[in-house]
């Protein structure tokens, strides 16, 4: 009889994880281990989906745009209506918010649970066409108020996130997960319909080789961006340039990050003065991952976990990575902010 724990047995799969780590803790009434092995079917239905897209003429726009004039793609609005349909028929959730809806969806009364979900179900749409990467962000918290549930309780900042995570539907379909214990990941398996845990407690490099971000907008950057980019570019004698790489899905973009080291950065500039990313959905559910694998993300003015949102789709400049790249990219922006003060 082996006498290694649950948790070191290989073929462990990302339901019996989340069901073993919820039984451990005391008065958990299975709600959150509900809500998560939920949201893990919708991920399966919708790399389903993705992988077959083409031949089930998935692709092409919807004809609609969502609530930030993005252009609607058919995955987008199956993916939303999947998450959806699975979070509320979970009966732990109250109040969601999606980057496809502009209002908050507030679950109907018989089906209510304590949860507020944040998520972006299928992020990276413009690279769908092409078979680039995409993927699904999602934040989860506990509702605070005693209110009647409202978009007023997801306005609350990333350090009250009880677990975030996100998929990507990459070469294979992975899940990065955290419950607030480090960071998890897990490979799904086709054959099996499982996803299985591949990697325990990810670790992210102190310091990376990668730089990402759309240079296309280097007209538009601001000065400490500039500086920064050309630092990585032309380093001093005998150090070497950083490489740089950019899919334009933002998942995809931090998982490499994630897995590599570096630093993703998606900061404002003079055409997107608050940047592009959305706090709620995109960066906080990424800044809570990343810090919980030894990471820093920062608005480059403060912790993106610490904002305290105004609105369910506002904008945040995001810059995410390794310690000492960011620290390095704000020593720039600090820089620049004593010169013009
Ligand atoms: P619950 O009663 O299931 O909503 O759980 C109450 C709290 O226990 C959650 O908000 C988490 O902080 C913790 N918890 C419950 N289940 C899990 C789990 N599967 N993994 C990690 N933490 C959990
Ligand atoms: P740009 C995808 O639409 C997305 O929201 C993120 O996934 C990605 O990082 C960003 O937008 C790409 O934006 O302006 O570089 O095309």
């Amino acid at each position: 009889m082996s006498d290694r724990s649950p948790f070191e047995t290989d073929m462990l799969t990302l339901n019996r994880y989340v069901m073993e780590k919820g039984r451990r803790v005391k008065g958990a009434t299975g709600e959150l281990t509900q809500l998560l092995n939920s949201m893990l079917t919708a991920i399966k239905a919708i790399s389903s989906a993705v992988r077959k897209a083409g031949l089930a003429h998935m692709f092409g726009i919807a004809g609609t745009v969502n609530v930030t004039g993005d252009e609607q793609k058919k995955l987008d609005v199956l993916s939303n209506s999947l998450v959806i349909n699975m979070l509320q028929s979970s009966y732990s959730t109250c109040v969601l918010v999606s980057e496809e809806n502009k209002e908050a969806i507030i679950t109907p009364k018989d089906k209510r649970g304590k949860y507020v979900v944040c998520f972006d179900p299928l992020d990276g749409s413009s690279n769908i066409d092409c078979l680039a990467s995409i993927g699904t962000i999602f934040a989860i918290y506990k509702k605070t108020s005693e209110d009647e549930p409202s978009e007023k309780d997801a306005l609350q900042p990333g350090r009250n996130i009880v677990a975030a995570g996100y998929a990507l539907y990459g070469s294979a379909t992975l899940v990065a997960l955290s419950t607030g214990q480090g960071v998890d990941c897990f490979m799904l398996d086709p054959a099996l319909g499982e996803f299985i845990l591949v990697e325990k407690d990810v670790k992210i490099k102190k310091k990376g080789k990668i730089y990402s971000l759309n240079e296309g907008y280097a007209k538009y950057f601001d000065p400490s961006v500039t500086e920064y980019l050309q630092k990585k570019k032309f380093p001093e004698e005998g150090v070497s340039p950083y490489g740089a790489r950019y899919v334009g899905s933002m998942v995809a973009d931090v998982h490499r990050t994630l897995v590599y080291g570096g630093i993703f950065l998606y900061p404002a500039n003079q055409k997107s003065p608050k940047g592009k990313l959305r706090l709620l959905y995109e960066c906080n559910p990424i800044a809570f991952i990343i810090e919980q694998a030894g990471g820093v993300a920062t608005t480059g003015t403060e912790a993106v976990l610490d904002v305290k949102p105004e609105s369910i789709h506002q904008r945040v400049p995001f810059v995410v990575g390794s310690p000492d790249d960011v620290q390095e990219y704000l020593s720039f922006v600090q820089k620049h902010a004593k010169s013009t003060s």
